[in-house]
């Protein structure tokens, strides 16, 4: 049967807003079907606001709702799964406060180094950029250090998805980082749901020339 949910992404290899979702569904075990909206290309803002307001992906269809928004398809899935965020209280405070934290901030290792799975660099980076990647590591050390990991809060949780397109940005991007860092980047790459994604963004074709053309 068909699923009621339908997960509407851009590019694999480019969304970040659209892995966290996808991995939140999945690690879920919600059955959703996929579609995938070419981004950047002419036309495609206008198919995205024929799915929400905001004109972005990810949109969740829910039957004949929508819900526009990685964060908010995150909450519909942990109403059905409360797992996904961490059984501590004081945890999942945290943890929500952390994911808050990426889904309106660290505007300059997203401008700076856009998620692009295919991408490799070793380029200088700017000094905002560094400064953000340096704040996640000790963010990330801090959790780490609390709980016996090997993911944020111990058990894999919404917080992961959250940060998982930052651990791609540090390894495409050569960003500097602390072994305990490179360790959970490690962890987040070689997740099996995560490689499924990275496998589709490698056999994608579609490229963003302006993010391809990002000369660092
Ligand atoms: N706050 C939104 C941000 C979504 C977002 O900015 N998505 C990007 C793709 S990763 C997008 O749709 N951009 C629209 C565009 O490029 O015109 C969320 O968390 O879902």
């Amino acid at each position: 049967m068909k699923s009621p949910l339908t997960l509407y992404i851009g590019n694999y290899n480019y969304s970040s807003w659209s892995l966290r979702p996808w991995l939140v569904l999945t690690k879920a075990e919600l059955p959703f079907n996929i579609e995938v909206i070419d981004l950047d290309i002419p036309g495609y803002k206008n198919k995205l606001l024929e799915l929400s307001d905001a004109g972005t992906v990810p949109v969740l269809q829910v039957g004949e709702d929508k819900i526009p928004d990685s964060l908010a398809i995150s909450e519909f899935a942990a109403k059905a799964v409360p797992n996904l965020w961490p059984k501590n209280a004081e945890d999942k405070q945290l943890a929500r406060q952390v994911v808050e934290k990426m889904h309106t901030g660290f505007e300059a290792i997203r401008r700076e180094a856009p998620m692009n799975l295919r991408r490799r660099t070793s380029l200088p980076m700017p000094q905002d950029c560094l400064d953000d990647a340096a704040e996640i590591d000790a963010m990330w050390c801090d959790l780490l250090g609390r709980h016996d990991g090997p993911f944020l809060f111990n058990d894999w949780s919404i917080a992961d998805a959250f940060y998982a397109p930052v651990a791609t940005r540090f390894a495409s991007y050569d960003l500097p980082r602390s072994v305990r860092a490179d360790t959970y980047i490690s962890e987040i790459m070689s997740d099996p749901d995560f490689q499924d994604w990275e496998m589709m963004a490698f056999a994608e074709e579609h490229v963003l020339p302006e993010t391809d053309a990002v000369n660092r």
